[in-house]
């Protein structure tokens, strides 16, 4: 059975999460969700980054221990992803034992191999991301990403060696073009690396709220080289020798911290002698009514709010309809609504209210029979491109390109809304044209069918209740390929109509 492991970055708790962190966990779960209709084996990590400077602050300012300030904040992070109907494998948290002895594995290889060596560090530091910086990356004096200022430190340290990978880092990337995806950010990672590495400071003691390092107990663990490693202490890489996770085949990031993925844990990695991860997918950012999303200055939707606008699935699908995966997006209320009505609730929504009442009204509630020799009707163009919406959905999927198989989709979903219109069963009806009635409302009800297994990975929910209303709930057990073949329905299944898919007015909503 092929084997699928997918990863988000592990999120600070440092505040509850925003639709930024929402953005690429849902990410990794509609890919999981297609990869195991797919079939496939599939392991989805993600979880929380507790340790650090930033962590020991946002403690401090509570007055708490950061243990606590963390342990009382990972219940929202939970929550947040049962809300959005998330469905990981593993939430994993830096603090736990078996993750520390990963970490402490991988700095003790490093060490031996003469990859760590210590020196003293002094430089321009950003706590909000936990890196130092150079001066010519700063703007204005302040950090590029957070625009805050950023300060002197100075402090007795351990460095690794990055710079000694710059040639493997680059025959990695040679061989393998997709290492890193957009094909732009390969690119620019790619000049960074040539331009040269520069050696790392991978340990810290003017601060204690760290993994103590197995060589030097005054010294705790970079954060980054804690977090990292996480990728390998979520599928218990130290303790199950039958490893069949590792490596991860996907790492999605936001480009943020697309760097520290790239180039940093892939040296790490090589420096442990371990095998490196398929690809590094880094997405674009979210600003908010066109701002960037600051909890300051009140620039932040938290889950609550975000499903309150227009249901879960709305907002599943606006996040991956809106913009193409790697690109920057703006998260709008009006975008959202004019999304939910205009594709979710006319478009799809409304093609499923109408096939159902039909075929209640002149079926008998029943799917009817498919004459093949009816599909001068059309039916036979339908057919054609359900087949070619099914291999542009798998091709996309293949390539994270969200906005391109839902484009397909609904390319089809247009294409069903036209057929109706064109077919016009009301007239049928009236002609007394059973056998002719019965394809066209046969093919409406395929084609949304169809519709709902390409959709369930994006928006699960809708995609059950679709499958349910056409008498189709127990699909575990069917392979994709028999669930993507056109001609599944059988004639003669009971249909269920339930209540309208995307209500305007959220309090309606019970079907
Ligand atoms: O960086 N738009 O954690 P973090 C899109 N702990 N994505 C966004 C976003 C936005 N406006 N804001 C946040 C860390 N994200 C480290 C990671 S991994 C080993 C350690 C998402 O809480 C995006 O995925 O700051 C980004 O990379 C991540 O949240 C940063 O989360």
């Amino acid at each position: 059975m092929k084997k699928f492991y997918v990863t988000t970055p592990i999120y600070y708790p440092n505040d509850i999460p925003h639709i930024g962190h929402f953005y690429t966990t849902l990410a990794a779960d509609i890919l999981a969700r297609w990869h195991k209709l797919k079939g496939e084996d599939v392991f989805f990590l993600t979880g929380t980054d507790e340790h650090g400077k930033k962590i020991e602050t946002a403690a401090q300012k509570k007055g708490e221990e950061p243990k606590e300030f963390v342990d009382g904040l990972i219940p929202k992070f939970i929550e947040a992803w049962k809300k959005l109907n998330i469905d990981y494998s593993r939430f994993i948290r830096t603090t736990e034992a078996a993750h520390i002895d990963t970490v402490r594995f991988m700095y003790d290889k490093s060490y031996k191999k003469g990859d760590i060596y210590k020196g003293f560090y002094e430089g321009l530091y950003c706590t909000g991301c936990e890196a130092y910086y150079q001066e010519k990356e700063l703007e204005t004096g302040c950090c590029p990403v957070h625009k805050t200022k950023v300060e002197i430190l100075k402090e007795e340290s351990y460095f690794f060696k990055l710079s000694a990978y710059r040639d493997r880092l680059l025959e990695h990337y040679e061989k393998n073009k997709s290492f890193v995806r957009p094909e732009s950010r390969y690119n620019e990672i790619l000049f960074r690396i040539k331009e040269g590495l520069l050696d790392f400071s991978i340990s810290r003691n003017s601060f204690k709220w760290g993994i103590e390092l197995p060589f030097d107990k005054e010294h705790i663990a970079y954060v980054w080289f804690d977090a990292l490693t996480n990728y390998l202490s979520g599928v218990n890489y130290l303790t199950n020798k039958e490893q069949k996770y590792w490596p991860a085949d996907l790492h999605l990031v936001g480009k943020d911290i697309l760097w520290f993925h790239a180039v940093i844990w892939p040296a790490m990695l090589m420096s442990a002698e371990i095998p490196l991860p398929g690809q590094i997918f880094a997405h674009g950012w979210w600003t908010f009514n066109k701002e960037k999303i600051s909890k300051s200055r009140g620039k932040v939707i938290n889950v609550d709010e975000l499903i309150a606008i227009a249901g879960v699935d709305a907002a599943r699908y606006f996040l991956f309809a809106e913009t193409t995966f790697g690109q920057d997006g703006d998260f709008s209320t009006e975008g959202l609504l004019r999304r939910r009505d205009a594709d979710l609730a006319n478009e799809l929504g409304n093609l499923v209210s109408r096939a159902l009442t039909m075929c209640e009204k002149y079926c008998a509630g029943k799917v009817p029979v498919y004459k093949e020799e009816n599909c001068a009707l059309g039916a036979g163009e339908i057919k054609e491109a359900a087949i070619s919406a099914v291999a542009r959905c798998c091709q996309c999927m293949e390539e994270i390109d969200f906005s391109g198989a839902l484009n397909g989709i609904w390319s089809f979903i247009k294409l069903l809304n036209q057929y109706v219109e064109k077919t016009a069963p009301w007239k049928l009806a009236k002609n007394n044209e059973k056998e002719k009635l019965d394809t066209v409302i046969h093919v409406m009800l395929e084609g949304i069918r169809l519709t709902a297994v390409l959709l369930g990975p994006f928006i699960p929910e809708t995609s059950e209740k679709i499958l349910g209303q056409l008498g189709l709930e127990a699909q575990e057990k069917i392979s994709f390929e028999n669930k993507a073949k056109w001609g599944q329905l059988q004639a003669g299944t009971p249909i269920k109509k339930g209540k309208i898919l995307f209500p305007k007015d959220l309090t309606t909503k019970n079907g």
